[in-house]
């Protein structure tokens, strides 16, 4: 039994595309993963604003509007809530460029108006979490945007998303590359700085994605812990990732058990849920996986869950309150070690 609530977005189960290769598996409708999510022990739906609203571009406003009602009618009927909308400014042509910080105007303005529309989609859904993943925010070119603009650019897309509706909040998930090179907004730091920057730091904090903390070369776990000092971590991002190299979406704790535990152990420690938050995966299924068994990532990774969150519990906190008494962090590195190696 698990103190967390879960949740996960509909692309976590997915055809099995990479960047060198066509889809792998047959598409599973929408309907039927809403189903499975519930079955397999999920409480709540990640969105960008295109898996509750397909085809958002060529729609006018109150159409999106009675599209997202739909979507929250299903979630109902299938006893799941809305965690978060993320406006997916990464695969539009207008975004190339990036959409808060593009150079072009228009861009920026298109930027907007998918934000604006993922809050009105989150409204609908009955979420107050708008997450923005900054993918394309950054340059491939170092020379070809002004860094100190594109910050105040940034910075000035968040205040308007906060003045379109008092009650938003936003969730910066931040990454130090992948699509882009040089990311504006790399790490939790960055984005508790760009929250102060903004006109409501209070409706401003960030989601953790574990392995995007790994491409930065930095611990999970620390950087949630960051956040966490600071009453900003809203939500999180499970998953795992062998080394800084491309994203991997891995299973949560598949390549990294001691690291896992000390996540869950930061969350647990710091009351991290109390505020309604939830555990959400980021994890994909390996491209090799059949279209019949590819929800295991997901159910190994909400196992890999509830078994650290036992860890957690069974972690003598005396024998570490004198092991850092007596400073013997090599002893104390053995408890751990131990306790995870043992059944
Ligand atoms: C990309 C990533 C995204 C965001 C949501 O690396 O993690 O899926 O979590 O836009
Ligand atoms: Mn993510």
């Amino acid at each position: 039994m698990s103190g967390f609530k879960f949740s996960v977005g509909p692309w976590n189960v997915h055809e099995g595309a990479d960047a060198f290769g066509p889809d792998i598996r047959p598409a599973i409708a929408f309907a039927d993963k809403l189903a499975t999510f519930r079955k397999i022990g999920f409480d709540a739906v990640q969105f960008h604003d295109d898996d509750a609203v397909p085809e958002i571009n060529g729609l006018r406003e109150p159409e999106i509007i009675a599209r997202a009602r739909d979507v929250r009618k299903m979630l109902d009927d299938n006893g799941l809530a809305a965690e978060f909308v993320a406006p997916r400014l990464w695969m539009d042509k207008r975004t190339a460029d990036g959409g808060y910080t593009s150079n072009c105007p228009e861009d920026r303005a298109y930027a907007m108006w998918r934000s604006f529309r993922s809050i009105d989609i989150a409204n609908e859904l009955g979420c107050d979490k708008i997450v923005l993943w900054l993918a394309r925010e950054g340059t491939l070119c170092a020379e070809s945007k002004d860094t100190v603009v594109s910050i105040r650019r940034l910075v000035d897309a968040v205040n308007k998303m906060l003045a379109y509706d008092p009650k938003i909040k936003i969730l910066i998930e931040p990454k130090p590359n992948e699509p882009i090179d040089r990311s504006f907004c790399g790490t939790m730091g960055h984005v508790m700085a760009v929250s102060a920057m903004t006109d409501d730091p209070s409706r401003v904090g960030g989601l953790l994605e574990s392995a995007h903390a790994i491409l930065a070369g930095l611990d999970p776990a620390n950087e949630m812990a960051f956040a966490l000092a600071m009453g900003k971590l809203w939500g999180v991002h499970l998953n795992d990732q062998n080394g800084m190299k491309y994203d991997q979406d891995k299973t949560f704790g598949a390549e990294n058990l001691r690291q896992a535990f000390n996540q869950i152990r930061v969350l647990k420690d710091h009351g991290y849920g109390s505020g309604g938050e939830y555990i959400g995966l980021d994890v994909k299924a390996m491209r090799t996986q059949p279209v019949e068994i590819s929800y295991r990532h997901l159910e190994n990774s909400l196992n890999v869950v509830r078994l650290l969150e036992e860890k957690v519990d069974r972690f003598d906190r005396d024998i570490q309150k004198k092991l850092i008494e007596a400073r013997d962090y090599e002893a104390l590195e053995m408890v751990v070690l131990q306790l995870l190696l043992k059944g």
